[in-house]
């Protein structure tokens, strides 16, 4: 899979793409991640990418002209591919857009700095925008490392053959159960003797019970949709006043 990435400040990828997993996949071959930098499409002695925002207001704005050159001169590039501006007037990005993106052959990203980019930028050249969250970040380079991270660990090869994404939080739209490793007693917890008895099933229940519980009372939110097994249905039924 490759990831495109435009930016002005590609060296904020390095260690990241060489460490770990992601570093491990870049190495195998597995992952390709190519970053862009937005200043080589500028032009002029001084190759400006920002400038001040029309109708007043503080900050600067990302020039069209580096930007929109810039992604066209990616597209080229490579296999087709989306074009995903990070901000935070994008849809939210969520583990289903993850799977989605891990699908692709090729994804460009675009990482806005200052106030944002000029609209036309949106209108020329951009396919979609992605926030990762309704907060406000200094720039898009950490959301497209977030969005390379979350994505590219669900390509085939790139975690562990003893890990699965399959069974992971919000694999089944749950939050994930407790999880617990040595020792199996640490300043007085105990670790469930449930962990401890090897019974698969019992096992599998109680984390489902668990995952259920903590989403429960977590992220309500994303309870909706997911049908309450058997046993929980039952429950809510018993704490359902009577009418
Ligand atoms: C952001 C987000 C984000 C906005 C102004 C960069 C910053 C600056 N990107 N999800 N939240 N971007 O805060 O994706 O240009």
């Amino acid at each position: 899979m490759i990831f495109d990435i435009l930016t002005l400040f590609p060296e904020m990828f390095t260690s990241f793409l060489a460490t770990s997993i992601m570093g491990r996949a870049v190495r195998r071959g597995i992952l390709q991640v190519r970053c862009y930098a937005i200043r080589d499409f500028a032009k002029g002695k001084h190759r400006v990418t920002d400038d001040v925002p029309y109708g007043g207001g503080s900050g600067m704005v990302m020039k069209p002209e580096p930007l929109v050159e810039g992604i066209r001169f990616v597209r080229e590039r490579g296999p087709e591919a989306p074009v995903i501006l990070l901000s935070p007037q994008g849809v939210p990005f969520v583990q289903k857009t993850a799977w989605e993106l891990a699908q692709q052959a090729r994804v460009i990203l675009v990482c806005g700095r200052y106030e944002g980019v000029d609209e036309r930028v949106r209108l020329l050249a951009v396919d979609r925008e992605i926030s990762v969250g309704d907060f406000v970040l200094t720039g898009g380079e950490l959301a497209a490392m977030a969005v390379v991270d979350a994505s590219a660990r669900l390509v085939p090869g790139v975690l562990g053959d003893d890990q699965s994404p399959l069974e992971e939080t919000f694999s089944a739209g749950l939050l994930e159960y407790p999880q617990y490793t040595r020792p199996r007693e640490y300043m007085q917890h105990h670790v469930p003797d449930v962990l401890l008895s090897g019974d698969h099933k019992r096992i599998a229940d109680w984390r489902r019970q668990q995952s259920l519980e903590r989403t429960r009372t977590r992220r309500p939110e994303l309870m909706d949709g997911t049908a309450p097994p058997e046993e929980e249905r039952k429950r809510l039924d018993e704490e359902r006043p009577r009418s």
